[in-house]
């Protein structure tokens, strides 16, 4: 397989400024007829005409012609990836007639089907297996849409843009055409045709004009819209307000499907998602769906502007769209909902899941510099990080001078497909700012550790802080320059205040960190403090300095930053918890700091907490994040310790825990609002450590499942008996997983809970996962049900995917050979937990490596997992 490379990006030779597309849709089969306006790039340099190289894969060419003239086969050459056409003008008309299988298609890229619909998705590089074309972001055409079909199967038939013929036809078939009247890349095309029902909603934008919102669905979930649609408006009123951006068009249409390999997509005017991140209601969506929902219509809708009206000029530039649109996304749930406990819960996600990405054997820049294939760039790096060097640029400018230079950015760039280097400069020219070092956070990967020393001069009431700054060495990438790193700190003194640091009284500053070692100074410090660093974690950077035990239990009462408050909760109990890890392996007895108790109970009989808050501190750090501190990972001994001190902590404040479920189980109708998710998720937290500490825990768990009117809270208690040791616990899990099948077997949503909840359990070994792989609920074919069961049960099944005899890593194995076959994109995906082998302990990372390497030996690899084993094996 081929590497490309950024700095190898040419334009294209010809642009095409018009695509007419045409499909037959049938049952066997679909023709596509692609009539393409194409034009010499007079830019570029030609001594004569270039063929005109259309990408395409896995079609049938029926036949191709120039300004209506049939060229013969002999003329052009077809290869598995390009067809390679002779020109003789500069400006000319291409017809191209091809069969594509959409029933046989298992990639779920270019046209497929889900259950009797059909559908598309086309980025990254889908579109090329629908038609032959210049498969690339920087070809921007116009397109319109013919669909002809049997109206009886598909009385719905969409594209992107306006409805502007609808005729039926001799022959018992219906004709569409629909005209999208903006110009855009091939990756944003959208096509949907299927018996689906329609739930309408409309919007009047800031300029007065009616827009009219649809969301399609399966007839069976039209009482699973409502949620969805009231994101969508809110997310438009939100971007008018916040950003300026209008929508475009007079229709917005969301289809849900139920094979997707992503999330969602933004097509101009048509997003496609996945059944799981747009259908909710009070019965089968948790409260994390539901703000998971929001969150992802939003993100999809803050395209409109940010990857469709500017898109990107080539794959590398990604983030472009990806990291501002997170950005966006986020600063609109933070809005919506807590804003520390949205910044809470992204830091923790970044941390936990792209620091180890950044740290192992696939870490690429925020804009990479290289890829085999561009399907494995949909990283948390590019996402997650993206969104962070995002805030920082915000962070910098401010809230109203990064409002200036998004403005410069969406104007001057509108319609066109640019880089992340436009982005950056937009931002400096509207703020008259150098970011020059801090573009490094663009081009440099892994994660930066800034090493933080202090020093109290109490003589000259002088404080001093020493940092010094490194980034450990990542794949092509040994040495690191410096970044330019805002880091906001404040000094806390003996009573828990804020000190003031300036004259202006501010008790937050953000330093600009550029060099490798840096010294500041603060003056007129009455007293020895404390820091707090990095708060509401103003860069994604670890940090080192020396806590003790006591300083972090002082931090987490009295830090007043929000963020940094719950962090030090964290910090003290990974501290504690490596501690047992290491007592755990050397086989001596465990017993509990009784400083994180303390902490615990103060938590909980503090006032001064929300609900939120208070939810968030009695979490202990998760076992993947303790494993991210660790040198080296035992992950069964990371799961005995932090389970002892679950248990210890739940016996120890029993009375507490006690009270704190009574004071928040209270009946009400479900609403996803900020303030009862905060009090569900505190009541259930709490749930969860009376079921650890005697059987009437587990008994108020089998109550609460029982008589729960929302998903979440039963949900919730589903799992905590899915991972219950009692027989009695077990019992009843059995009861309750057998009764939710029955009445719910018929609902997607609630089948994919069920067995991702049975996937993850702490009871559900191999030989379980493979009876559920026979399941009739189970299905390879189908992304969220793989996920569900054999990605939940490698992510999160720590005691039974991490078995001594590597028997986990085997079965993993086996799943990604049959899904190179089905779906790549799926397989290379799925491989993530054994490419990190050189973090664990010798013998499973020998295990694991095993694996990969039989993977490696495999004939027919696919693009997606040659490159992550590969890479992998280096
Ligand atoms: N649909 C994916 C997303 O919105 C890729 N663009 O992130
Ligand atoms: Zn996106």
């Amino acid at each position: 397989p081929r590497t490309i490379y950024l700095k190898d990006y040419q334009e294209p030779d010809y642009w095409i400024d018009q695509t007419d597309l045409t499909f037959h849709l049938g049952e066997d089969h679909t023709d596509v007829i692609a009539v393409l306006q194409v034009r010499l790039n007079k830019s570029k340099q030609h001594e004569h005409l270039p063929n005109l190289v259309l990408d395409g894969t896995d079609m049938q060419l029926l036949s191709v012609s120039i300004d209506n003239q049939s060229i013969d086969s002999n003329q052009y050459t077809v290869t598995t990836e390009n067809l390679s056409l002779p020109v003789s003008k500069e400006q000319f008309v291409v017809t191209i007639n091809t069969r594509i299988k959409p029933q046989e298609n298992t990639s779920l890229e270019g046209l497929y089907r889900s259950n009797d619909m059909f559908c598309t998705q086309c980025e990254a590089e889908g579109f090329r297996k629908i038609t032959y074309y210049l498969d690339r972001p920087d070809v921007m055409a116009k397109f319109s849409t013919t669909i002809i079909a049997d109206p009886k199967k598909y009385p719905v038939m969409l594209s992107n843009g306006n409805l502007v013929a609808d005729e039926h036809l001799a022959d018992g078939l219906r004709k569409v055409k629909w005209e999208d009247p903006f110009k855009k890349p091939c990756y944003l095309f959208a096509l949907v045709a299927g018996d689906l029902a329609c739930v309408d909603d409309e919007f009047i934008t800031q300029s007065g004009r009616k827009v009219a919102l649809k969301l399609f669905t399966e007839a069976a979930n039209v009482d699973k819209c409502a949620h969805a649609l009231l994101s969508l408006k809110r997310s438009m009123k939100w971007d008018e307000d916040v950003y300026g951006r209008e929508y475009d068009l007079d229709i917005f249409m969301i289809v849900a499907v139920d094979h997707f390999n992503m999330g969602a997509m933004e097509n101009k005017g048509l997003n496609i998602f996945n059944s799981s991140c747009v259908l909710a209601k009070p019965e089968t969506a948790t409260d994390g769906t539901y703000q998971r929902i929001e969150a992802i219509v939003a993100h999809e809708y803050f395209h409109n502007w940010s990857g469709n009206r500017v898109t990107c000029r080539d794959w590398f530039q990604l983030s472009l769209k990806e990291g501002f649109t997170v950005f966006r996304d986020a600063e609109f749930s933070a809005d919506m909902n807590s804003r520390p406990v949205k910044r809470i819960e992204d830091a923790n996600f970044l941390r936990t899941m792209q620091f180890p990405e950044d740290a192992g054997p696939t870490s690429h820049p925020v804009r990479p510099a290289s890829y085999i294939e561009i399907s494995n760039f949909y990283t948390l790096t590019v996402y997650e990080k993206g969104a962070e060097v995002v805030r920082m640029i915000h962070n910098i400018v401010g809230k109203a001078g990064f409002r200036k230079g998004s403005d410069l950015y969406f104007s001057r760039h509108d319609g066109q497909a640019v880089t992340t280097e436009d982005f950056v400069k937009a931002m400096e020219e509207a703020n008259n700012v150098d970011l020059t070092q801090f573009r490094r956070w663009y081009t440099q990967s892994g994660t930066p550790v800034v090493h933080v020393s202090d020093n109290y001069d109490a003589a000259n009431k002088r404080y001093t802080l020493t940092v010094k700054q490194k980034c450990p060495p990542t794949p092509g990438q040994i040495e690191k320059a410096p970044f330019h790193i805002p880091f906001a700190v404040g000094l806390i003194d003996s009573l828990g205040n804020d000190m003031p640091l300036d004259e202006q009284g501010n008790t937050t500053l953000v330093l600009d960190i550029k060099e490798a070692e840096q010294t500041f100074t603060f003056n007129n410090i009455n007293e020895q403090p404390l820091p707090s660093l990095a708060r509401d974690f103003s860069a994604p950077i670890k940090i080192e300095y020396p806590y003790t035990r006591d300083q972090l239990m002082f931090l987490m009462s009295h830090d007043n930053d929000g963020f940094n408050r719950w962090d030090a909760g964290q910090k003290l109990a990974v501290d504690i918890i490596k501690e047992l890890v290491e007592h755990q392996r050397a086989g001596m007895t465990l017993t509990l700091d009784e400083r994180l108790v303390t902490a615990y109970k103060s938590l909980l009989t503090s006032a001064s907490l929300d609900k939120a808050m208070l939810a968030k501190m009695l979490a202990l750090p998760s076992e993947d994040y303790i494993a991210e501190e660790c040198d080296v990972i035992y992950p069964l001994s990371i799961h005995v310790a932090r389970d002892f001190v679950r248990r210890t902590l739940a016996v120890k404040l029993h009375k507490q825990f006690k009270a704190c479920y009574a004071a928040n189980n209270i009946e009400k109708v479900y609403q996803p609002t900020a303030d009862d998710i905060a009090e569900r998720s505190l009541k259930n937290i709490c749930l969860s450590y009376l079921t650890l500490a005697d059987e009437q825990g587990i008994e108020l768990s089998w109550q609460q499942y029982q008589q729960a009117n929302n998903m979440t809270d039963r949900f919730s208690a589903l799992s905590i008996l899915e991972n219950a040791v009692s027989v009695k616990a077990r019992d009843y899990a059995e009861q309750a997983l057998a009764s939710f099948y029955q009445q719910w077997q018929h609902d997607v949503q609630m089948i994919e809970q069920w067995l991702s909840v049975q996937a993850g359990g702490e009871y559900t070994d191999l030989e379980k996962i493979h009876q559920l792989m026979q399941h009739e609920a189970f299905d390879m074919k189908n992304p969220n049900k793989v996920r569900a069961l054999i990605g939940v049960f490698a992510n999160r099944n720590k005691v039974h995917f991490h078995r001594d005899d590597g028997a986990g890593y085997a079965f993993l194995a086996d799943q990604v050979l049959v899904l190179n076959r089905l779906n790549p994109q799926m397989a290379s995906r799925l491989l993530t937990p054994i490419t990190r082998w050189k973090r664990y302990d010798e013998t499973r990372g020998a295990l694991m490596k095993e694996q990969l390497q039989r993977i490696m030996k495999e004939k027919d690899l696919s693009k997606d997992v040659y490159e992550i084993v590969s890479k992998s094996l280096q």
